[in-house]
């Protein structure tokens, strides 16, 4: 191999190595995170740190892996790599049957998904919808169509967000109830939770924390049609008061908000 040839390579390779590594640890470790909304980071639930933390691992041991690999491969290939013609003499020693190596390079591979199997199955297990529920948990039903989402409270009747952003009341633990009137979609807010499809005539019910106010970006995470795009819009979680003054504004009765919010406050209430 030319000298030439070989500096092309050795960079062809370092960009294939080294950009993919750079997406995944760099956009993390930026201070302003929260540009990559799509990003399972910046939780702002308990539900969604759990994800993050798996995402982490994942992501951190993927990287790994690859520059493991891509340095063992571009130091075969700078080590003993060849051009021009070959020769019957220029075939390197075959190896067969050694099965010290082959038993290493396939249980390495199989405790690396086996851990990673045990920490996404205790996370699942973690963020399951609790049995028991705080008393005074908002419901809140959304409801996805071609195309947008529609939100109702069970509690305060009268309230209806036919279409628009979702405000939920922070440091409350909300129990979210997804369906859809057409085609399947998936309900996806990345700061507060996982994905949930939308099918349907079937609910489909998780529940969170809002440990931490801010505005969340939402995404309709399955294709749905051609406006599809158009899916997304914001949760908005809030202080009581405020979310008080937005639902008076949409039709709820202050009676009916003040019981739901106007009680006792996330102090006295499971975190999860
Ligand atoms: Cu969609």
């Amino acid at each position: 191999m030319t000298r030439k040839n070989r500096t092309l390579r050795l960079i062809v390779m370092a960009i294939v190595i080294v950009v993919p590594i750079l997406l995944l640890v760099v956009p993390p470790l930026l201070p302003t995170r929260t540009q990559f909304a799509l990003w399972p980071i910046n939780p702002a639930s308990p539900t969604a740190s759990r994800l993050d933390r798996v995402w982490t691992i994942v992501t951190y041991v993927a990287v790994a892996v690859v520059l493991l690999v891509g340095g063992l491969m571009f130091y075969a290939i700078l080590t003993f790599g060849h051009s021009g013609p070959l020769s019957d003499d220029d075939e390197p020693p075959q190896i067969h049957g050694n099965s010290r190596l082959e038993i290493t390079w396939t249980s390495i591979p199989i405790v690396i998904v086996a851990v990673l199997l045990a920490i996404a199955v205790a996370t699942l297990q973690l963020n399951a919808p609790p049995r028991v529920l705080a008393s005074n948990t908002v419901q809140v039903d959304i409801r996805g169509y071609q195309w947008g989402w529609a939100y109702t409270f069970p509690q305060l009747p009268g309230l209806s967000i036919p279409v628009g952003d979702l405000h939920l009341p922070v440091d409350r633990t909300i129990e979210w109830r997804v369906t859809s009137s057409d085609v399947v979609h998936d309900w996806w807010v990345p700061a507060l939770d996982g994905h949930m499809d939308a099918y349907p005539t079937h609910i489909e019910r998780d529940v969170i924390y809002t440990s931490r106010a801010g505005t969340f970006y939402a995404q309709c995470s399955k294709f749905c049609g051609l406006y599809h795009w158009k899916m997304h819009n914001n949760v908005i979680v809030e202080p009581a008061a405020a979310f008080t003054t937005w639902a008076l504004a949409n039709g709820a009765k202050r009676a009916d908000i003040d019981k739901l919010v106007g009680g006792a406050t996330g102090a006295t209430m499971p975190r999860r």
